[in-house]
């Protein structure tokens, strides 16, 4: 005879076998010690939400695993590639699809690696390529090069002004940017506002004040 029992987690426990006989009717109870071995997970899924990653927007990353344990507690490692340290996620029991949140600085290719352990010593690890883009309206160069003459100048802040005061009502800019139109978007939110003309203003004193310099374009307007 075979008796079918599924667990929820790996143990050692013991279980009562029932044993009950019709005819003539008897019964009997016997204890077997029954050992459950974990199951590792399985990474199932990878991928970005959205697809298209662009720089200085959170996206986030979207795993899907399986584990036959239901009750295992898992953490997920992260690397993203990007300098920054492990990320150390713990996924809520029972959960087997977890997202979480990031964003680039710098537009390039991340190769990010994630693994993935139950707390049952079984690990599965995977990795994805993520491709990060510059906004369509950010200039790739310098974000504040509005007309893209290599200048941060006060040029820049008139040819955006006057693109905002001519487009009050309509801050969406059209897609995708035709070649040659000045990059209107400073701050990467695909609009052009008095705003992204502030960010101009605000990068143009920050180099008078000797603040500029080599590789300033990566850091985060936060850091401003
Ligand atoms: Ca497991
Ligand atoms: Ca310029
Ligand atoms: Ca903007």
């Amino acid at each position: 005879m075979t008796i079918f029992a599924g667990y929820r987690d790996e143990a050692t426990s013991p279980a009562d076998v029932y044993v009950l006989n019709l005819a003539p009717l008897a019964s009997d109870t016997e204890t077997l010690t029954v050992t459950v071995a974990n199951v590792a997970p399985v990474i199932t899924s990878l991928s970005t939400d959205p697809e298209l990653v662009l720089r200085n927007r959170t996206f986030a990353l979207e795993l899907i695993f399986s584990d036959p344990g239901t009750l295992d507690v898992h953490q997920i490692t992260i690397d993203w590639d990007d300098g920054n340290p492990l990320q150390v996620v713990t996924v809520p029991v029972g959960d087997r699809t977890v997202g979480v949140s990031h964003s680039y600085v710098t537009a390039g290719e991340y190769s990010v690696t994630v693994s993935l352990y139950d707390d049952d010593a079984g690990s599965a690890a995977d990795d994805i390529i993520i491709i990060t883009a510059t906004p369509e309206w950010q200039n790739p160069a310098s974000r504040w090069d509005i007309n893209d003459d290599g200048a941060i100048a006060p040029l820049d802040v008139l040819i955006l002004i006057n693109y905002v005061n001519t487009h009050p009502d309509a801050p969406a800019l059209p897609m995708p940017r035709p070649d040659g139109a000045p990059y209107y978007d400073v701050t990467g939110d695909d609009s052009a506002t008095p705003e992204d003309a502030l960010w101009v203003i605000h990068e143009i004193n920050y180099r008078l004040s000797g603040g500029g310099g080599e590789g300033e374009d990566d850091l985060p307007f936060a850091a401003r």
